[in-house]
């Protein structure tokens, strides 16, 4: 996108986004609409990795891989349109757990991205070779190519965040979150200086506490878009006290924040410039501005790409009126 400055020259529109799983994926697809893939540089969760039958699973950056490449089965949000399911049928005639679903197609990538992790290569370089194979210009960069795993602490003990969220159907009382590697994980290259250069940086709409939360857990990161120069805007996953996809409600509501926009706003508001809100929530407007940031409110439940472009245009808009 090229905008142009006081004095007319031309310039481009840099922008960095936050993103988990399926919703920002959705977000993403209507922002390269708008902008040139080649100016958005996108920072993934990695905190849902996974290791199964000996393949590292990167699920996040599949799903934004995935839907910006066009190839996501779009009803589910995540794997690739088509796939079988043989391998996995297989696995289970051979006694394998078989409770995530891996397809034909899909395993492909995790084989790929294993083999080279095994040749040494990092998960920042493979997702980026990956990205390339499929023709994508946007950059998807891991939050950190160290390991990080969510993980969700409940009355049955501790567990994987997609043994919670797809095992056991989030059927398990949530009572809290931990990060394994917190301490020693380091922010892939180039995530800080994507963040500090940015023009614009979009937290999407993902879960706040274990997508953009885990996102933020990483060592610097919060501490970047302090100190960025950029607009930092978000989009509420919120809507009318409900997550559009996922447990986001069933955990801000389990660690006693308010599950709303303005619970979600009051997670991200040191960093933050402006949120955009759901129409449904209009009446948290002025409750959110007085914690000192601006509000747009329009519609944010994206069923069609119009929406999705919408959606993306009221982010972009939100900036030039700051
Ligand atoms: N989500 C499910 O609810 N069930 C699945 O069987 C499942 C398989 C799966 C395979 C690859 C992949 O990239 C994502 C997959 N997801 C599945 C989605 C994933 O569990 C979540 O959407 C994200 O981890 C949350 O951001």
């Amino acid at each position: 996108m090229v905008l142009y400055d006081s004095v007319g020259r031309a310039c481009t529109l840099r922008v960095a986004a936050l993103a988990g799983g399926v919703g920002a994926a959705r977000f993403l697809t209507g922002l390269t609409r708008l902008i040139p893939q080649e100016d958005l540089t996108v920072i993934v969760n990695t905190g849902d990795d996974i290791d199964l039958f000996g393949l590292h699973i990167s699920p996040d950056i599949d799903i934004v891989t995935y839907t910006l490449a066009g190839i996501v089965d779009e009803a589910k949000g995540w794997g690739i349109k088509g796939d079988t399911f043989h391998c996995l049928s297989q696995l289970k005639a051979l006694g394998e757990d078989t409770w995530f679903n891996l397809g034909d197609q899909d395993l492909a990538t995790h084989i790929y991205r294993t083999h080279r992790l095994n040749q040494g290569a990092s998960l920042a370089q493979v997702t980026d070779e990956i990205r390339q194979h499929l023709g994508l210009k946007t950059k998807i960069l891991p939050m950190s190519n160290d390991r990080f795993e969510t993980r969700i602490t409940t009355p049955n003990g501790s567990m994987h965040f997609e043994e919670y969220f797809v095992k056991r159907q989030c059927r398990d009382e949530f009572l809290g979150v931990e990060f394994v590697g917190q301490e020693t994980a380091k922010p892939s290259p180039g995530v800080l200086e994507a963040i500090v250069e940015a023009d614009l940086v979009v937290v999407c709409p993902s879960n706040p506490l274990v997508s953009i939360g885990t996102i933020l857990a990483v060592e610097g990161i919060r501490a970047a878009l302090k100190r960025t120069s950029a607009c930092v805007v978000a989009v509420s996953p919120i809507v009318a006290g409900l997550a559009i996809k996922g447990p986001a409600d069933k955990m801000l509501r389990g660690l006693g924040f308010e599950v709303s926009a303005f619970g979600v706003a009051g997670l991200y508001c040191d960093f933050l410039d402006s949120i955009v809100i759901d129409s449904q929530d209009a009446e948290l407007k002025l409750r959110i501005e007085k914690l000192g940031l601006k509000v747009t409110v329009t519609n944010t439940v994206m069923k069609t790409l119009e929406d999705k472009v919408a959606l993306a245009g009221a982010v972009l808009g939100s900036k030039g009126s700051l």
